[in-house]
């Protein structure tokens, strides 16, 4: 059966155009600086963020691992949100591997953190306390149901942020679905923080990867932590090449995957029983909830729709998360509708 999957944008799969790139990507050792298509591909991916330098990485769990690794030190801590990708979906690397302190902050509607909060969660200079190092941010901001931040906002939390001697990293894997829904220039959302990752894996449909940019020393010691972790990836142009296609190519169709979402949203709010708990998508993610009348839980509707070729996320036993993406086109949005109609009405 052919499957409409809307589990997630990871699940994209290479367009003919990157296949094609990747075939005839130009190569050589990466971990030796010598890989062509690698070395375009992070100056392109700098130039996009307004960063001096980039990285490309294997995920980017990699790139916000390597990030906060090169930022801070051991026992140093990390404000983030509570709902942050990189405090619960990330392993605990930054914990594990670099035996840093997570303080988490619940964060608004919107996925922003209240500067008022941060104020408040910098540590004194105290030997009792962990020493406050560094704050990440999250835009889009996926568990907040793929809300973005704004330009502002990220200016004001960063100046603040350097005022105060911290650094800011941005995970902004989603970061380009963020600038194209506000219709502005991405740099506006990652020039003002020290450092980003943005995924090419994800809307922008290549297959492997991600970018890491920042300064040139930053880099510097964000790539030897990367060797570290076992990302020395070697003639890894093979998939560079297709995020350069994707770079090139899939980032102003990401509004394609915006108005499908919102039109997902409101065929599935008439549904009795569904709910929007995060309002209309602000991008590429509809989240749904069941009403607990219905006495069903998400796990086994999702079972459900998949026999009807439709897959969808449940993290929650109420909760759904459906992500739409370039192998989703409006055929499949009426299909999906239907299909949720089919199995609870
Ligand atoms: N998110 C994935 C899953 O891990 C949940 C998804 O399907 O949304 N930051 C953010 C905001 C992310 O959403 C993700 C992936 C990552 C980082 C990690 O990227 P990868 O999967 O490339 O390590």
């Amino acid at each position: 059966m052919e499957y409409i999957d809307l589990r997630s944008d990871t699940v994209t799969r290479p367009t003919p155009a990157m296949r094609e790139a990747m075939a005839k990507a130009e190569v050589g050792d990466d971990v030796m600086d010598e890989d062509p298509t690698v070395n375009w591909l992070q100056e392109m991916a700098a130039d996009r963020m307004g960063k001096p330098a980039g990285l490309f990485v294997a995920s980017g769990t990699m790139g916000n691992l390597c990030a906060i690794l090169a930022h801070c030190n051991r026992g140093d801590e990390a404000i983030l949100g509570a709902h942050a990708h990189t405090f619960s979906f990330e392993g605990g690397g930054i914990s594990a591997l670099g035996g840093i302190h997570s303080h988490q902050l619940e964060e608004q509607a919107d996925g922003s953190l209240v500067i008022e909060e941060v104020a408040s969660a910098i540590r004194p200079d105290d030997i009792h306390q962990p020493p406050t190092r560094l704050i990440s941010l999250e835009n889009t901001h996926n568990r907040r149901g793929g809300t973005f931040q704004t330009p502002q906002y990220t200016r004001r939390l960063s100046e603040f942020a350097h005022e105060k001697g911290l650094v800011v990293h941005l995970d902004g894997a989603r970061v380009f679905n963020a600038g194209v829904a506000q219709g502005i220039d991405v740099r506006e959302l990652t020039q003002p923080v020290d450092s980003v990752t943005f995924c090419l894996s994800k809307g922008l449909c290549a297959p492997v990867g991600s970018v890491l940019c920042g300064d040139v020393d930053f880099i510097k010691k964000a790539r030897r932590i990367r060797k570290q972790v076992g990302g020395g990836m070697r003639q890894a142009g093979v998939i560079a090449a297709a995020g350069i296609v994707a770079l090139e190519t899939m980032v102003v169709r990401l509004a394609e995957d915006h108005s499908r979402a919102a039109a997902l949203a409101k065929g599935l709010r008439e549904i009795p029983g569904i709910t929007l708990p995060f309002g209309l998508p602000a991008t590429n993610m509809v989240f749904l909830d069941l009403s607990k009348s219905l006495g069903k839980n998400s796990h086994d509707i999702a079972a459900e729709l998949k026999n009807l070729g439709v897959l969808v996320g449940t993290p929650g036993d109420i909760r759904f998360r459906l992500v739409t993406h370039y192998w989703v086109n409006d055929e499949s949005i009426s299909k999906v509708i239907d299909s949720f109609k089919k199995v609870l009405l």
